[in-house]
């Protein structure tokens, strides 16, 4: 296959068919990395045990249900199960491959790693690894973490030959019977996961040289973009480093947006004239930064050198500070009326999904209700149910129509498409709040 051409599912790429056939990889973590990976390697002939420590998960999916919302993938796990590739189950087995894909979040009181998925998922396999096993950390993870996953297996089971880190060596010739460890981080974007796991460049780091071949070797069999090979270190930071990357731009156009405000100066215009430069590409101010990855790995670099990573810090606090700018605005609005209604139109953290994760629509609509800054309407098309963070306070999860109709304040806090499309004559004679620049 031409390197980067995409690849179809369920067409075979370089490994024989038959030696496929034969591998068993266990996945731990059926979440959004972990069931897409699992099952896309059981439509290309892997026979995949998928491990979580959710029973309904675990239930639906061998049923050939999924839990969680991703364009695509339940057809793709009907069709893995269908095809007696893909089971699931709360404790692992023996297997050629194993692929840890659980959470892997930071401390809210700190910002420090959490790591205990991961230690727990090591531990969880140790009594099932043998000699020539391939173990990969796919969980976005602090540098070294891949050593500690080799520290902890050897811990566990000194009869195993577990690889140190070397670094460049070139010797890949294995060590006979050594188990092989790696780190592949995932970059998929949620929404486009199907897709981008096929077509998407993976960086492969290994432990050792041999490790990082080996590695580099299974991912080839399914993967269409190129597979570049590096130690583990340098896979492990390529990811934080390509999300801090986006978290500083956002940052930069968060910041602006705050400027603008001051200076009553169109921030939308504005970006829109500066991206004619050749060499500018602002970003989109928004809410504030939110999902699991961004708002989350920057700080796995500000954590291991907190001296140095000044300007990934302070981005961090940027967009962590924009909420409560947001927070501001519709108080300032609010306090025009005598009896206001608010309606925040979205709660994802980004538009078009139904993940609330670290979403900062969130933040901002407990902030309006629980400050008592007027009656607090949501419309959030893509949920049934208001979540934890706003199930006991006063907010009315309502419909568009409903919203637009009572609402003195207007926030628009996610573009999804349904709010596109809003007729600008409902707005009339309310203060609107537009943090995505969609009806300007
Ligand atoms: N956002 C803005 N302005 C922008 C772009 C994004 O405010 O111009 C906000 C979004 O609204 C959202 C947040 O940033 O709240 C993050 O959204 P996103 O679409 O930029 O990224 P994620 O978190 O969905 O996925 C990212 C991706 N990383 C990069 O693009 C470098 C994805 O490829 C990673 O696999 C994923 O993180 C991950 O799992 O780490």
């Amino acid at each position: 296959m031409t390197p980067g051409a995409p690849a179809e599912l369920g067409s075979p790429i370089t490994l024989p068919e038959a030696k496929r056939m034969r591998e068993q990889v266990c996945v731990m973590g059926l979440g959004y990395i972990g069931l897409p990976t699992a099952s896309l390697l059981a439509t290309k002939g892997y026979r995949v045990l998928g491990v979580d420590v959710n029973a309904h998960a675990v239930d639906s999916i061998n049923h050939g249900n999924v839990h969680i919302v991703e364009p695509g993938l339940d057809i793709l796990v009907k069709s893995a199960v269908g095809s007696g590739n893909l089971s699931a189950s709360m404790e692992p087995a023996p297997a050629d491959v194993f692929i840890l894909a659980v959470p892997t979040p930071v401390r809210h009181e700190d910002h420090e790693p959490e790591l205990s998925y991961i230690d727990e998922a090591t531990e969880a396999i140790a009594p099932h690894v043998a000699p020539g096993n391939l173990v990969i950390l796919e969980s976005t993870s602090p540098v070294r973490t891949t050593e500690q996953v080799a520290r902890l297996l050897s811990e566990r089971r000194p009869d195993l030959k577990i690889p140190q880190r070397t670094r460049g060596t070139g010797h890949t010739d294995a060590e006979p019977d050594q188990v092989f460890i790696a780190h592949c981080p995932e970059r998929v974007l949620p929404g486009q996961i199907l897709r981008e796991l096929v077509d998407n460049d993976r960086v492969v780091g290994g432990v050792d040289d041999a490790s990082a071949q080996r590695a580099a070797e299974f991912y080839r069999t399914f993967v269409g973009g190129q597979v570049l090979v590096t130690d583990s270190r340098t896979a492990e930071m390529c990811k934080l480093v390509e999300n801090a990357f986006r978290d500083v731009n956002i940052a930069y156009a968060n910041e602006l947006s705050i400027i603008c405000e001051q200076l009553d100066i169109n921030v939308w215009e504005l970006i829109e004239f500066a991206n004619r430069h050749p060499r500018v590409n602002v970003l989109r101010p928004g809410p504030g930064v939110g999902g699991h990855c961004i708002a989350v790995d920057p700080w796995f670099i500000v954590s291991s050198a907190p001296e140095h990573a000044r300007l990934i810090r302070t981005a961090r606090e940027v967009n962590d500070s924009k909420p409560c700018f947001v927070v501001e605005s519709v108080r300032q609005s609010a306090e025009r009326y005598k009896e206001p209604v608010i309606a925040c139109l979205g709660l994802s953290f980004k538009a078009d999904i139904d993940d609330l994760r670290e979403s900062p629509a969130v933040e901002i609509v407990r902030h309006v209700a629980t400050e008592g800054l007027g009656t607090t309407l949501v419309v959030e098309p893509h949920i049934r149910s208001l979540p934890p963070a706003l199930a006991d306070i006063d907010v009315e999860l309502v419909d568009l129509p409903t919203a637009l109709k009572r609402a003195d304040v207007v926030v628009l806090l996610v573009d999804h498409r349904e709010f596109l499309s809003v007729e600008r004559e409902t707005l009339l004679r309310k203060v609107v709040i537009d943090t995505r620049g969609i009806w300007r």
